[in-house]
């Protein structure tokens, strides 16, 4: 691999640093395995292009980086460290994960179909591990499931997996043991099998996005995430980031643009773009039949799934994606709180405040307010909705980017443009002019489609649950 390549793609995009980890390798185990490489930065790598093995179109991964490689006698071998490592998962905020090389997730992993591939895998976790290659065709022993397909990887062990690279597709990695603590403390990683030539249903692209979907319970004001939680979970992030930690997708205009989208959270998500349709052209099971397209602007992506979407960025903008749970666009609250829209709390707050000095009232005119005021927050706590945009706060948190599309955007690059300037005429606006008629207002409730027994009338006063909740 040549580190002096990878740097000189890294102009536009924040400077990375790929740094040699052998600080704590032995020297002869250093003399067979290719040097572990470590990345240092959480922000989006550019692309990483091959300078050896056979050719390919290379990704780019939102807010993370492709591992190099070295070719030996013709397999293409990759270093994988698993390890404790903190992650930025947005400016002021940092958690305590697991994950590979420095990251979590881990590096994407790039080969080609047919590539002949071993993967070292370095265990520095307090406990064992594996790796399991979700996806691919491989040899049964390879398939990493601790206890059924090989024992578990003890802390201090390398183990080696082979295979070859048979199915083009778009693949996850995770480990298969102890499944449920090591997937919450962020271990995964993408994997792209990219065709050799050219492929019926691969269409070649400009810009080759992927992440993962991932989720995390991390208290307010703590760094670790609870690995016990099962479904209750606070923290929603893409490649274990959150907005506005999340890079924007930067595109020229008319660009063939392909989004590598994985879920390896614990619910679905119906991830949703602006302004354009995309087409679903793959799954983990390989590129879709083109019978089975079909344009839409979500797609639900469940859990254990991969989707990817190919569209072409013609419309110039600063476009929303994001998961269209609105609850998985906010970053972590207090759950316990009832809604209050509409209940009048004048004065209330005043008289609390005599007594806690921070207190404020939460949703009397919704929830915007939270973002516009900016409570005051435990330290390493990320607000709930925040993010400043060119017209004020963009009131988000959790799953949420955007697709920036550009006239003026160079091929190859993928630096922050900026906000968009909209043309003149081609904002919302405020009506100041004359007073508007009255609108068109729906006045009556339905009738029953049978007649009621009881005739008393009752108005439900809506409260939400506080108890117990899922999401
Ligand atoms: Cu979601």
């Amino acid at each position: 691999m040549n580190l002096k390549n990878r740097r000189q793609f890294l102009g536009g995009v924040a400077a990375a640093s790929v740094t040699m980890a052998a600080a704590s390798v032995a020297k002869s185990a250093l003399a067979r395995l290719p040097e572990p490489l470590l990345q240092d930065s959480p922000l989006t790598q550019p692309p990483l292009i091959p300078q050896t093995g056979r050719p390919y179109n290379p990704v780019v991964t939102l807010n993370g980086w492709t591992l190099p490689w070295r070719m030996n006698n013709g397999v293409k071998e990759f270093h994988l460290i698993a390890e404790p490592v903190v992650r930025e998962m947005a400016p002021g905020f940092k958690a305590h994960l697991w994950g590979y090389n420095g990251q979590s997730p881990g590096p994407t992993l790039e080969v080609v179909e047919g590539d002949k591939v071993r993967i070292f895998v370095t265990n520095r976790l307090p406990e064992h591990t594996s790796i399991h290659w979700h996806g691919q065709r491989l040899p049964n022993g390879m398939d990493g499931v601790t206890g059924l397909n090989q024992p578990g990887i003890q802390p201090g062990k390398t183990f080696v997996y082979e295979f070859v690279a048979r199915r083009p597709g778009t693949f996850m990695y995770h480990p298969h043991a102890d499944e449920m603590t090591q997937m919450a403390m962020g271990m995964m990683g993408f994997w792209v099998t990219h065709p050799r030539g050219r492929h019926p249903l691969i269409d070649p692209v400009d810009r080759d996005f992927c992440f993962l979907l991932n989720a995390y319970d991390i208290d307010p004001g703590s760094y670790t995430p609870k690995i016990m939680t099962m479904l209750d979970f606070n923290i929603w992030s893409w490649n274990s980031r959150v907005f506005p930690g999340i890079d924007s997708l930067n595109v020229r205009l008319n660009d063939r643009v392909r989004l590598r989208i994985g879920n390896l959270t614990m619910t679905n998500h119906p991830i949703h773009l602006h302004g354009h349709e995309f087409m679903v052209t793959g799954t983990d099971g390989g590129p879709t039949p083109k019978s089975t397209r079909r344009y839409e602007v979500t797609q639900d992506i469940a859990v254990g799934q991969m989707r990817q979407l190919d569209f072409i960025a013609d419309e110039p903008g600063d476009w929303a994606f994001h998961c269209h749970k609105s609850h998985h666009t906010m970053n972590a609250m207090g759950h316990k709180v009832p809604t209050l829209i509409g209940v009048d709390h004048t004065g209330i707050a005043k008289r609390i405040n005599r007594l806690i000095p921070d207190y404020m009232v939460m949703g009397e005119r919704g929830m915007a307010d939270m973002a516009e005021m900016e409570m005051p927050l435990p330290e390493n706590t990320i607000p709930m909705m925040t993010g400043q945009g060119p017209f004020g706060s963009v009131e988000m948190g959790g799953m949420f980017s955007v697709l920036k599309v550009r006239a003026d955007q160079k091929p190859g690059d993928y630096s922050d443009p900026g906000w968009y300037q909209h043309p003149k005429g081609t904002i919302a606006y405020e009506w100041t002019g004359a007073p508007l008629t009255e609108p068109a207002r729906q006045g009556s409730a339905g009738k029953a489609a049978m007649p009621r027994q009881s005739k008393t009338e009752v108005e439900v006063q809506v409260r939400k649950p506080t108890q117990s909740h899922q999401h």
